[in-house]
């Protein structure tokens, strides 16, 4: 143990301790709702512990890992809701979806990890994960109610169904609004881990207190774009010159906090919690160190206010190079 954090917790350049690094602060969600959003507000971020059903997330890990077994992804014998990795495989067959495999968002792997890509793309068409977990009556309402927005509460199509399995490189620092630039900045993200995640096993990381440096960030990008004299839809693009290959502020999370001088909020997740946070609070997330080989899958729902205006791009599935 290194203070409270659990050992072996790392991101791209290096580990997380209690140097860099502190918990972040979990909610009931039975809160009074002016509590609930005074930390939103403060904190940037809402981590409410058994916000959703935790049997309906078992089931969408069930279905997901059942839908992608015949790809050899799973332990012999293992039973899928575990999503436990092939040891007599290689990951390199089985790159995630959505973290830092490909450029851009391109199509990860090669050949043979083509069946397997394959059916992680198509995963994010089913029933049992668009209608039972993204649509889910208890998400939206959640998100309904927290924001205030009624019926007016949009929920985006386009999802990423990110699956990392074990010692694969995870996304890099960024903040979502780089990505949702044709729309204000209004929209709220639900980031749904889709099984337990072990405090070393890959969740996701919050840069403590970053929202105002996200906006700070974004008000910058927008000056050099200008004085670059880069056109509005250049300007508007998460994959412009100001940014890396992957559209992130840093792929080296460790250098960023310091650079910064704010620590990594990391921790446990279970299966029926939620993480709301705000456009421009700064996020990464950590390696899969899971010491049982368990394949992290995590979802992101984001959410608007349907009368204001919105970035209309997030109204059609994920698919590869879709250039949002
Ligand atoms: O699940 C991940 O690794 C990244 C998720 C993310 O960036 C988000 O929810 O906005
Ligand atoms: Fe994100």
């Amino acid at each position: 143990m290194v203070g409270v954090l659990h050992e072996n917790i790392t991101v791209n350049d290096g580990p997380l301790t209690s140097d860099n690094a502190a918990l972040l602060r979990p909610s009931d969600p039975n809160l009074p709702l002016e509590e609930l959003r005074q930390r939103y507000e403060q904190d940037g971020y809402l981590f409410l512990k058994q916000a959703i059903p935790r049997e309906d997330v078992l089931d969408a890990r069930r279905r997901y890992f059942d839908y992608l077994a015949p790809t050899g992804v799973l332990k012999e014998g293992s039973d899928p809701v575990q999503g436990i990795f092939n040891p007599i495989k290689s990951v390199d067959d089985y790159p995630g979806i959505g973290a830092g495999a490909a450029d851009g968002n391109g199509r990860p792997g090669g050949a043979s990890a083509a069946e397997f890509v394959d059916r992680a793309i198509e995963a994010h068409y089913k029933d049992w994960y668009v209608d039972k977990l993204c649509n889910h009556p208890a998400l939206y309402a959640l998100v309904a109610r927290f924001t205030g927005w009624g019926q007016n509460t949009l929920t985006f199509k386009r999802t990423l169904l990110r699956n990392n399995t074990p010692g694969t490189r995870p996304i890099g620092v960024h903040y979502d609004q780089i990505f949702i630039r044709h729309g204000e900045p209004t929209s709220i993200t639900a980031w749904v881990p889709i099984g337990d995640v072990k405090m070393n096993g890959g969740g996701l990381i919050y840069l403590e207190d970053s929202d105002a440096v996200g906006q700070k960030l974004e008000a910058d990008f927008t000056a050099k774009a200008k004085q670059a004299g880069m056109s509005e839809e250049e300007a508007r693009s998460a994959f412009n010159s100001n940014m890396t290959a992957n559209a992130m502020l840093s792929d080296a999370p460790a250098d960023f906090a310091k650079e910064h001088g704010h620590r990594w909020l990391v921790s446990a997740y279970e299966a029926g919690d939620v993480v709301l946070h705000k456009p421009h609070m700064i996020h990464a997330s950590t390696v899969n160190n899971d010491p049982d080989n368990v394949i992290r899958l995590a979802t992101d729902i984001r959410f608007c206010d349907s009368s204001k205006p919105y970035d209309k791009r997030w109204m059609n599935f994920y698919r590869f190079n879709d250039g949002v």
